[in-house]
Order: structure tokens, then C-alpha cells, then sequence
């Protein structure tokens, strides 16, 4: 079958189309904070270094489909102009000085390129600024428990929720949880993290976070979130038989309404201590 370079292009064309409007509306379904169906991009971004890894993934995948365009070009090239049919008699040229000097410093100049703003966001992730407020997350299997030592160290457990019961609940499946963690909007929140019996890891896609959660050591890690609302994410590192059962529920709430969950937190939490698993088990142990 042969198609003219016009209607070659016109189906290229509608392609892209297609393309664009799945990316737009796939964009415009996903709800901020938790996964979509048939979502095939990254979540939306709720904090800056989220923002910086969209930016920066946006990034690459152009520079990696223009390579992989210019390569195709190539081979194309060489099946068609270079068979034995078209071109019988071949050159014997091997060498070419300046074709081998470009072939190495051009792919040497784009990693530099793409080293730069990839340290840049690297240090943007470790480089804890100065912290509004403290939380330690201490993955067990197979639920989080929470602690806040800077607003009454109470602390808590955080337990998938309303499973079973889909109808009464509101949340995405197999991502609520009885006790949210609840943090001020605008704050820069430091999340510690530590595992109680096997590694864990502690990830909310919407503010580009993930970090290890690992016995015998304390992880760190920040976010500042620019959002109010629910953000939703997810043990990540294959902890046991429960696993996919100990989703991470953070609730951003303005500045008054932390301050009321906190003075709340502490009455409810404080009468609570003794049946909560973190206590039992630590009881237990002693
Ligand atoms: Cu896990």
C-alpha cells in the first residue's frame, strides 16, 4: 500500500490530535489529590517541589522523543537510501572526524544540560528548610501511626477505612483512613520517618514526596503544601501481606482550622492512647 506525503501527514496530524485532546482531558478529570481512572500522567502538583518534578519530567520527555525522532529519521534513512537494491556500490568511507567529534560531545552536552536542573530539583528535595511544624510517621504493618511533638506530642493511628462499605464513603477506594493526618495550608511541614517492624515507605504523589520508612532509622523529609483539601498516597515499598491496605491520608486545612483540630487532636487522642495499636504494642513490649 502507498500513501502520498499528504495524506501521510494528515494522519499524522490527526494523531497528534487524539493525543492532545486525551492528555486534556485526562488532565481535566483527574481530581487534585488522588488518582483518575485512565489517568496516565502524574498527579497534580499541590507543593513547589512537585511543581519543579512535572516541570522537569515535562522536560525530558521532550528531549527524549526528539531523540528517539532523530534516530528513527536515521534508520529510515539508511533502510531506504542505503538497501542493496537502491544502492548497490557502496562507499567504503570509515572514518569521518567530524562526524565522531559531534557524535560524542553533543550527547555529552545534553546530560550536562539535563544534570543541571536535575541537581537543582535534587537539592530542592533534601535540603530541609526551616520547618513550620514536625511529624513522624512510623510505618507498621500494616497501618501509620502519626506523632506531633510540636503541637501537644499527641499521637495516633491511622487505619484504612470504610472499605466494606463503598457506598457511605466518599473517598477513592482503599485510600481512606479512620484518622487523617491534618496539616496547616502554606507551612512547611518536616515528615519524619522511621519503620517499626519491616521498611516502609511513606509517599503522597500530589506533593512529590516518597521516602523510605526504615527500623532503626530516622528518615526525613518536607513539603509545603499550597492547597487546602485531601491528598491521598500510599505505603510504597512492598512491606507484607497487607501492603496495599495502609493508605496515607493528609488533610490541608487553613491555619484556624488546624489550630481546632489540634486542640480537638490532643482530648481525643490523649483519652485514646492506651487502646491505640501503637500503645498496645509498645505496652506489650515492656
Ligand atoms: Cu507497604
Amino acid at each position: 500500500m502507498k500513501m502520498s506525503k499528504g495524506r501521510i501527514g494528515r494522519h499524522l496530524l490527526g494523531l497528534a490530535v487524539i493525543c492532545g485532546a486525551l492528555a486534556a482531558s485526562g488532565a481535566a478529570f483527574a481530581e487534585l489529590g488522588q488518582p483518575a481512572p485512565w489517568e496516565y500522567t502524574l498527579q497534580g502538583s499541590a507543593t513547589p517541589v512537585m511543581d519543579n518534578i512535572i516541570w522537569f519530567h515535562r522536560v525530558l520527555l521532550i528531549i527524549i522523543t526528539v531523540i528517539t525522532l532523530f534516530v528513527l529519521a536515521l534508520l529510515v534513512t539508511v533502510m531506504v537510501k542505503f538497501n542493496s537494491r537502491s544502492n548497490p556500490t557502496p562507499s567504503r568511507t570509515t572514518h569521518n572526524t567530524l562526524i565522531e567529534v559531534a557524535w560524542t560531545l553533543i550527547p555529552v552536552l545534553i546530560l550536562v544540560g539535563i544534570a543541571v536542573p536535575s541537581f537543582r530539583l535534587l537539592f530542592l528535595q533534601l535540603d530541609l528548610p526551616k520547618a513550620d511544624l514536625t511529624i513522624k510517621a512510623t510505618g507498621k504493618q500494616w497501618y501509620w501511626s502519626y506523632a506531633y511533638p510540636d503541637n501537644g506530642k499527641f499521637e495516633f493511628d491511622s487505619l484504612l477505612a470504610c472499605d466494606e462499605e463503598r457506598t457511605k464513603c466518599d473517598a477513592p477506594r482503599l485510600l481512606a483512613v479512620d484518622n487523617e493526618i491534618v496539616v496547616p495550608v502554606d507551612k512547611v511541614v518536616r515528615v519524619e520517618t522511621i519503620g517499626a517492624d519491616v521498611i516502609h515507605s511513606f509517599a503522597v504523589p500530589a506533593f512529590g514526596i516518597k521516602i523510605d520508612a526504615i527500623p532503626g532509622r530516622l528518615n526525613e523529609t518536607w513539603f509545603k503544601a499550597t492547597k487546602t483539601g485531601k491528598f491521598y498516597g500510599q505505603c510504597s515499598e512492598l512491606c507484607g501481606k497487607d501492603h496495599a491496605y495502609m493508605p496515607i491520608v493528609v488533610h490541608v486545612v487553613t491555619d484556624q482550622e488546624f489550630a481546632t483540630w489540634v486542640e480537638a487532636a490532643k482530648k481525643k487522642f490523649a483519652a485514646a492512647k492506651d487502646t491505640t495499636y501503637a500503645s498496645a504494642a509498645e505496652s506489650a513490649a515492656r
